[in-house]
């Protein structure tokens, strides 16, 4: 047993260093993919967090913008919100401590001596490289069928990258049926735009088919702050009568990201989307309704977050995740965790990276290691004060349970 603190923390971020992640929600994919992986320094500049705060020292018009080069704009960024501003906020940081950690001179401030650096790497060795250097064992995609640039690789090759496991994810079903169910038809599902019998089967047999097909280990799908079930809507009908049925047949956990305002600033394109609060209500519900189907759940709004820790302690079917998007940040990230592990003990999912860019899985997790362990080490103080110590073994335990064994475990699956 360890008695002593400094013992302690050095065992926690050791610990915590050395544990091999699964990171349960990315936008990144395995290099046979093609262009939809996205790397290195020229999409780290240009990523939509990057955009945005750009805009918010430029005149230019969206339009010039984003008719550039992508090394162009990646220039416009790095001269606007590195050079001329000094990169304090967490997404800006996170480009130096990716340089940084691929031991780049990040105090040469060298652009073109970091395009040098990438221009020599191979995919398949830069991934091996990040994965390394990040410590994440495998990575959860984004996998959208309804995406015409990524189905033909599931139509075709598929995927065979264990460290690349799929989600399948179905905004375009959920919130856009009237449009999306043309697609349905085009391959091969007899739905309708009303959404009688047939249509509910076949929309089934779709979902069931492509959780099949890319071996999903969950359904996932991003919702506004007005999503409510039930209602008389045609996504709440789906959720019932399509979804909440395939999930528990299939067994597979139903992923609701909650929150997301589309496009409040169109201009921006994919860093146009903002934040709104979300319905707890609904979760409850669904949780409540369905004893027997398994809900991940992550609230965009930093006022949800209260609620939905104490929902978690309400459902045992329930495991909420991450810090997402505009809450994966430091102070944010520490506020939420420590409220979480104070509600919930170990039993939740404290990150997930959210990276579109493959070397922000260097930045993510390497920021996020610091915070929980933090955390971790103050918890374990406070009841090794009250005379109950832990061994390295039960460190290990709980840090491996945060950082990938609650997900397997949770959604039924053994890790890797
Ligand atoms: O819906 C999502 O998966 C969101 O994470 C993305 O749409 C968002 O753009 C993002 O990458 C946030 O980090
Ligand atoms: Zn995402």
């Amino acid at each position: 047993m360890i008695k002593d603190k400094q013992a302690l923390r050095d065992t926690v971020f050791q610990e915590v260093e050395n544990v091999g992640i699964t990171d349960i929600h990315t936008h990144i994919y395995p290099g046979h993919f093609g262009n939809l992986l996205l790397w290195g320094v020229d999409e780290l500049l240009t990523y939509h967090y990057l955009i945005a705060e750009f805009f918010r020292y430029s005149s230019m018009s969206y339009a010039e913008f984003f008719a550039l080069p992508k090394q162009a704009q990646a220039d416009l960024i790095w001269k606007t919100l590195f050079v001329e501003h000094s990169p304090v906020s967490e997404a800006q940081r996170g480009v130096l401590t990716v340089l940084s950690k691929l031991g780049l001179d990040v105090a040469a401030r060298d652009l073109d001596a970091y395009r040098d650096y990438f221009a020599k790497m191979s995919i398949e060795e830069y991934i091996d490289k990040v994965f390394d250097t990040a410590g994440v064992k495998t990575v959860v995609m984004t996998n959208d069928p309804f995406d015409p640039a990524e189905k033909p690789f599931w139509d075709t090759v598929g995927n065979n990258d264990r460290r690349f496991r799929a989600a399948l994810r179905i905004d375009p079903l959920l919130n856009d049926y009237p449009n999306s169910y043309r697609k349905l038809q085009d391959w091969g599902y007899d739905v309708s735009q009303d959404l009688n019998d047939r249509s509910i089967a076949e929309i089934k047999r779709f979902l069931t088919d492509w959780i099949k097909k890319m071996d999903a280990l969950y359904l996932a799908v991003s919702l506004p702050p007005s999503y409510t079930v039930p209602d008389d809507s045609l996504r709440s009908r789906i959720v019932e009568q399509c979804i909440i049925p395939v999930c528990r047949e299939q067994n597979v956990p139903f992923a609701m990201m909650i929150g997301v305002k589309k496009l409040v600033n169109y201009s921006l394109g994919l860093a146009g989307d903002s934040v709104g609060k979300a319905d707890i209500k609904t979760i409850e519900y669904l949780c409540r309704t369905y004893p027997d189907n398994k809900f991940m759940v992550t609230l965009l709004s930093k006022e949800n977050q209260h609620e939905l820790a104490i929902t978690a302690r309400k459902f045992r079917n329930l495991m909420i995740f991450g810090c997402w998007w505009f809450l994966n940040n430091p102070s944010i990230i520490d506020e939420i965790t420590r409220l979480r592990m104070e509600t919930l003990g170990l039993s939740f999912i404290p990150q997930h990276s959210d990276a579109r860019v493959l070397d922000q899985l260097i930045y993510k997790w390497s920021h996020s290691r610091k915070i929980i362990a933090e955390i971790l080490v103050d918890k374990y103080s406070d009841i090794m004060d009250a005379g109950w110590y832990v061994s390295e073994d039960e460190i290990k335990r709980d840090v491996a349970d945060l950082f990938g064994e609650n997900f397997w475990r949770f959604i039924g699956r053994k890790n890797g």
